[in-house]
């Protein structure tokens, strides 16, 4: 509980056996409910984040990887439905520092934004914490994704976010793309239903863990995830121009 909301955090997990009991033994205490959602993982992540016997923890399991964008759409159904006031999502790869949580909640519970971000890229060790391949792949698809959506977000594949319970209603999250564009996606959804989004700084973490995202994300996936989301606002924009013409306009012209 903090500020009278009700917190919970989504831990999307794909075997991560080694790395999720850490990662949840790090989660503030001020953090109420704790769903990690195992997408069919291969190892012992399920067990792994059991056996860490904490009260507030929930595990759900899919049968089949389903990737991580449908993760999270589990994950947040479930703990927007435990009651959560404000969801905030952290890998189980120990990849997000604790400590930035706070600073991460802060303006959604202030009522200052309904989805806040992390932001890495503004951190003063970005470049020297970020291998070189993430730092300017990064700083590319953060430009397609300000193209795409009209937002002046920086660091668009951060996965370190905290969403408000009524901004999480407001968009179609069965229809959450399913796999690693997914930030992109919801961003895309948010500014579509008028959602207001900022930027936190967070800390770069890179250690030992594995990344399962590759060439193929950054140069096919995401851009096409972004294509989709410039066309539903070109959409939305055609739908709403045609909606607020001036009755006189759409007389036939003999009329
Ligand atoms: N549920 C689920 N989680 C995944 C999947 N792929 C990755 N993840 C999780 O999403 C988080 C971020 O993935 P990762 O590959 O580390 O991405 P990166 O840190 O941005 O390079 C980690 O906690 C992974 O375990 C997946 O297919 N399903
Ligand atoms: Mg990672």
């Amino acid at each position: 509980m903090l500020h009278n909301a009700q917190i919970a955090v989504v831990v999307p997990a794909y075997n991560e056996g080694r790395l999720i009991a850490r990662t949840l033994r790090s989660i503030p205490a001020y953090v109420d409910h704790v769903v990690v959602v195992d997408d069919g993982s291969r190892d012992d992540t399920s067990a792994c984040a059991r056996g860490v016997g904490d009260p507030r923890v929930l595990v759900v399991r899919h049968a089949r990887n389903a990737g991580v964008g449908a993760a999270l759409r589990t994950g947040y159904a479930r703990a927007f439905s435990a009651g959560a006031d404000v969801v905030a999502v952290m890998a189980g790869d120990g990849q997000m520092d604790p400590c930035d949580l706070h600073g991460l909640l802060a303006p959604v519970l202030r009522g200052e934004a309904d989805y806040a971000k992390g932001d890495r890229l503004s951190h003063p060790h970005a470049f020297a914490r970020m291998p070189l391949s993430r730092f300017i792949g990064n700083q590319v698809l953060s430009l397609g994704t300000r193209w795409a959506t009209g937002l002046s977000i920086r660091d668009s594949q951060c996965g370190y976010t905290a969403l408000h319970r009524r901004a999480g209603e407001s968009v179609p999250m069965h229809a959450l793309w399913h796999g690693y564009g997914y930030p992109n996606d919801l961003l895309g959804w948010l500014v579509q239903s008028g959602a207001r989004v900022a930027d936190v700084v967070v800390k770069p973490v890179y250690a030992d863990e594995d990344s399962g995202i590759g060439l193929r994300h950054a140069l096919f996936v995401v851009p096409f995830v972004l294509a989709r989301v410039a066309l539903r606002r070109v959409q939305a924009w055609l739908w709403s121009s045609h909606a607020h013409r001036p009755a006189h306009d759409q007389l036939p012209k003999n009329a």
